[in-house]
């Protein structure tokens, strides 16, 4: 088993970028029961791959829409997340941040609607990782971040100094 310590950092490239977004308003955060691909089952914000063409900011206005049938307003880029998983897979995950939508929120194929207190987040079916940066988020204060996991273990993690 590769541990935190053995990864080539420097030499690190995602095998795919993906985006997550929260709209935060009102004290709530709008996030989803996803139902299937990576993390199916976990709550989460919405967002997926990156589709060719696309900048992050449309791939995580697009995920949102194609999710949940809203469109984010207002959203920024607020942090970075690396994520090595111990199988080899490799993933750079940007998450935005979004003060409101538009149009009527709804379930799809891919995920369920929810909205949670900020102070009551249900972190125990969230990814591991998500409790060590969501209060950032939360904060509007920009984060950098690394992690490894074996499966849906996280086994290490390091904050960086955010470059933006
Ligand atoms: P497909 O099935 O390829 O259409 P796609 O929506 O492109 O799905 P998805 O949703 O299966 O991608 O996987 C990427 C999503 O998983 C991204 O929104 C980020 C999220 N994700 C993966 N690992 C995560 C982790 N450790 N913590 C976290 N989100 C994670 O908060």
């Amino acid at each position: 088993m590769m541990n935190f310590e053995q990864i080539d950092w420097d030499q690190w490239k995602p095998t795919d970028l993906a985006t997550l977004l929260f709209v935060v308003r009102a004290g709530q955060v709008l996030m989803i029961r996803k139902k299937r691909g990576l993390g199916a089952g976990k709550i989460n914000g919405p967002g997926g791959r990156i589709e060719t063409g696309e900048t992050l900011l449309q791939c995580a206005l697009r995920e949102t829409e194609e999710e949940i049938g809203v469109r984010a307003l207002g959203a920024r880029e607020l942090g970075q997340l690396r994520f090595q998983f111990a199988d080899g897979y490799a993933l750079q995950a940007h998450v935005f941040r979004a003060d409101d939508f538009e149009g009527e929120l709804i379930e799809t194929d891919e995920a369920i609607p929810l909205w949670f207190s900020a102070e009551a987040l249900p972190f125990e079916e969230m990814w591991a990782d998500d409790r060590l940066w969501l209060p950032l988020m939360l904060k509007e204060t920009p984060f950098s971040a690394r992690f490894l996991f074996d499966g849906e273990r996280m086994v290490g993690h390091v904050f960086d100094l955010p470059t933006k």
